[in-house]
This record gives structure tokens, C-alpha cells and sequence, in this order.
């Protein structure tokens, strides 16, 4: 059987369309109605006009990439009552349309975070990169968010000085501008392109987080999915809460979706069938003390999702997403684990044993340098990994079988 084969698509405006998906044998799309504001009710009329569309291609929507989290419900804000009720709206809304997959992160402020995204792999595609002592200087010497130099060691001070006076002013601005606006604007961040002054904009969100330590953020996260996990039980929907990535605190924010331990911690929140997570494999390999397969084992009954890439480190300091097989990540063992995971809902009938999987980000080659897509997002980069990925499963899946059906 397998995992069912998913694309994320960002709707009309994406250059890869649903007729290219349809050609890549993709059974299950990935997406949101990125035109409704962080915040607002998803009404069923456009829930349905998407899903018909994407069903007029021979595919299903297959799982809500995401609903998004708006920042008054993570700070626990005094309008978080009318948001969560909005959200609850959306839920119920969804379950009338017959989607059953809802993707969220509980990031503060800012979602995934990389130095460089134009880094050149050592075979000549473009990839994206983390260099921490970068980031550093971003913190502390460009974006100068107050007490920032309290974090780090002066031997770390010391390097992301050296890295800051290396840069030109044009490079300073534009390592802000990707880190803020460029890899958050299209997956709803908050600080939008159009403002000049993103930064202060950026500081003053940082700022509503100045009270708020990881034990505060686990307990809005419990607050809401107090309110929301009924809801999504009532509408069918199982919710798949996505790691952080990095997966540790940033910026003087807490990040609580990092670790085993984390994730476990959250999962006992609000124990659910409805309240499940999404193994982010690219994620979790953000640090280098997650080992990933020992973590899906654990995880296994939870997993909602799959998005699986790899990462490969240079050093301590630097870590860059190299494809989906290649990497430090052992994908042979983990694709092993999630396979033996599908087959024991198969067995016991358990209604989520699709596990769809979405190659995610990939690295840019041939004729992706010719296409405007998102930061992570190219075509042939993410067909490729897609295609690996299945031949994989694809040995996986014989050897499984072969071992639980040994030759008398
Ligand atoms: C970036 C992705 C994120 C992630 C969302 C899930 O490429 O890792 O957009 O899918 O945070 O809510």
C-alpha cells in the first residue's frame, strides 16, 4: 500500500499547477487557503470551491498545510477567546467538507529560520543553510533586540562579530529581510513585505513574548487545545501539530516542539485521537542530539504526517538541508519504522493508516533556476526527492513483508 504520495501546493498563484501534480502520480494535495487572513474563519463555500478544484484533477485534499495559529492565542492575549472561536469555526467548517488532516505550529512569532537561502551544494544545486554564529549576528549586531548579547557565549559573540564585519550593509539588510519577511510571507507570517520598517515591526512582536517562558507558552498551547481537540473530535479531524526549526528557543523565544521529551509532554496535554503530530524529519535534524528513527518509534502512534528531507552537518555551527536520502539523517531506518507503523494501523483498523508523506522542501537543480517558486519549494529538486523516496519504500515494503511471511 504505502504512504499516500502528497504534494503542498500554494493554490493559483504557485507555478507548479495541479495538472503537474497530477502528471507526478501525486494522490493527495497539501495545502490552505492561504487568501484568508491569520485569524479569520475559512467559510465553507471556499473550503469547497478548492477541494472540488483540486478533485476536478483526480486528486484529494489530502491535509490542511496549516491552519494557522494566530499570535494573540500562543501569548495568551486578550483577544485569544474570539480567535480560538474562529478556529473552532474553521474546524467544524472543514469536517462539514470532508478533510480530516489539519497541520498547526506553536512557533512564536516566526517559523522556520536559515542563513542562507542560496546556499551552493558541493554538486552545484542551490540549497538552503543555518550557520548559527550568522544568525547570531542578526540577533545581536543587525536586528539589536535588547539583552540579546546575554544570550550567547562571548566565544559565540566573538564569532558572529567577526561574521558581521565581514558582510556589507546591503548583505546585513538582506540576511534581515529573509530571515523576517522572505521564508515567513509566504506561509502567513506576521511581519508582511510592504512595511519599510519590518524590523521595529519584528522587535515589537518579540516584545509580547518578554513574560512568556516555555511553561507559559505549554500552558496557552493546553488552553488551546482544550478548546480545539473537542472540536476537531466532533468534526473528524485529526490534528498534527508541527515541530519548531530550529527545534530549540530563539531570539529570547521559547520553543516547546523541539525534543522527544517535548513532544511527549505536548501529546500528554491533551490526550486525543484528534491531537496528533506531524514528523517533520527535516526538522527534528535541526538538532544534532534528536536521533530520528529512536524518536518515530516512539512517536509512531501519534504521527499524523510525514514530511521527510534530510540535513547533513559541516560543524558544530552549520548545518544545510541536502536532499532527501543523502544527509546525516539514516532514512533507510526511519522510512523502516514508519513502514511497520503503517502496517500495524493496517492491521488493527485504524482509520488513519494513509500516513500520507509530502517530499518536503528539496534543492534546486536544472530547470528549477528557471522557475519563480517559493524558498524550499523547486519542482525537479522535490520530484526527486519524491521518487527516492518511493523506491525506497517501495525495497521497504518487500523486505517487510518477506520477514513477516518467511518461506517454510
Ligand atoms: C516551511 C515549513 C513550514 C511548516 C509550517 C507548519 O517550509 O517547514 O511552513 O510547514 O510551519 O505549520
Amino acid at each position: 500500500m504505502g504512504f499516500e504520495k502528497t504534494w503542498r501546493w500554494f493554490g493559483p498563484d504557485d507555478a507548479i499547477t495541479l495538472s503537474d501534480l497530477r502528471q507526478m502520480g501525486i494522490m493527495g494535495v497539501v495545502t490552505a487557503l492561504h487568501h484568508i487572513p491569520n485569524g479569520e474563519v475559512w467559510p465553507q463555500e471556499e473550503i469547497r470551491r478548492v477541494k472540488r478544484e483540486i478533485e476536478s484533477y483526480g486528486m484529494r485534499w489530502s491535509v490542511v498545510e496549516s491552519l494557522p495559529v494566530s499570535e494573540g492565542i500562543k501569548t495568551g492575549g486578550p483577544d485569544r477567546d474570539r480567535l480560538i472561536a474562529n478556529y473552532r469555526t474553521s474546524l467544524r467548517n472543514l469536517g462539514a467538507c470532508g478533510i480530516d488532516t489539519v497541520v498547526y505550529n506553536f512557533m512564536p512569532v516566526l517559523d522556520w529560520i536559515r542563513t542562507n537561502l542560496k546556499f551552493i551544494t558541493p554538486t552545484g544545486g542551490e540549497s538552503m543553510l543555518f550557520h548559527f554564529p550568522t544568525f547570531v549576528a542578526f540577533d545581536v549586531f543587525i536586528l539589536k533586540r535588547p539583552g540579546a548579547d546575554r544570550d550567547y557565549s562571548p566565544a559565540m559573540i566573538a564569532k558572529a562579530e567577526a561574521v558581521f564585519r565581514a558582510m556589507t550593509p546591503t548583505e546585513q539588510e538582506a540576511l534581515a529581510h529573509h530571515i523576517i519577511v522572505v521564508s515567513q510571507g509566504f506561509i502567513d507570517g506576521v511581519v508582511k513585505g510592504e512595511t519599510g520598517n519590518y524590523k521595529e515591526m519584528f522587535l515589537r512582536y518579540l516584545e509580547q513574548y518578554r513574560h512568556i517562558g516555555p511553561e507559559q507558552l505549554r500552558e496557552n498551547l493546553r488552553y488551546f487545545l482544550d478548546a480545539v481537540i473537542p472540536e476537531a473530535e466532533k468534526a473528524g479531524i485529526r490534528m498534527a501539530i508541527h515541530p519548531d526549526d530550529p527545534p530549540y528557543p530563539v531570539l529570547g523565544l521559547p520553543r516547546i516542539v523541539g525534543t522527544l521529551e517535548d513532544i511527549m509532554e505536548v501529546m500528554r496535554l491533551h490526550p486525543s485521537e484528534s491531537h496528533g503530530f506531524t514528523f517533520c524529519a527535516g526538522s527534528l535534524s535541526a538538532r544534532r542530539d534528536n536521533d530520528l528513527p529512536a524518536m518515530a518509534a516512539q512517536l509512531a502512534p501519534y504521527i499524523q504526517f510525514l514530511h521527510l528531507r534530510n540535513t547533513h552537518w559541516n560543524d558544530d555551527d552549520t548545518f544545510y538541508e541536502s536532499g532527501h536520502l543523502t544527509g546525516d539523517v539514516d532514512m533507510v531506518a526511519l522510512m523502516k519504522v514508519l513502514l511497520r507503523e503503517q502496517r500495524r494501523r493496517r492491521l488493527t483498523g485504524r482509520p488513519d493508516a494513509r500516513m500520507p508523506l509530502r517530499p518536503d522542501h528539496g534543492i534546486k537543480i536544472l530547470g528549477d533556476f528557471h522557475l519563480a517558486t517559493h524558498p524550499g519549494y523547486p519542482l525537479i529538486g522535490r520530484l526527486r526527492g519524491l521518487a527516492e523516496l518511493s523506491g525506497l519504500e517501495t525495497a521497504l515494503e518487500r523486505e517487510i513483508t518477506a520477514e513477516e511471511s518467511p518461506a517454510s
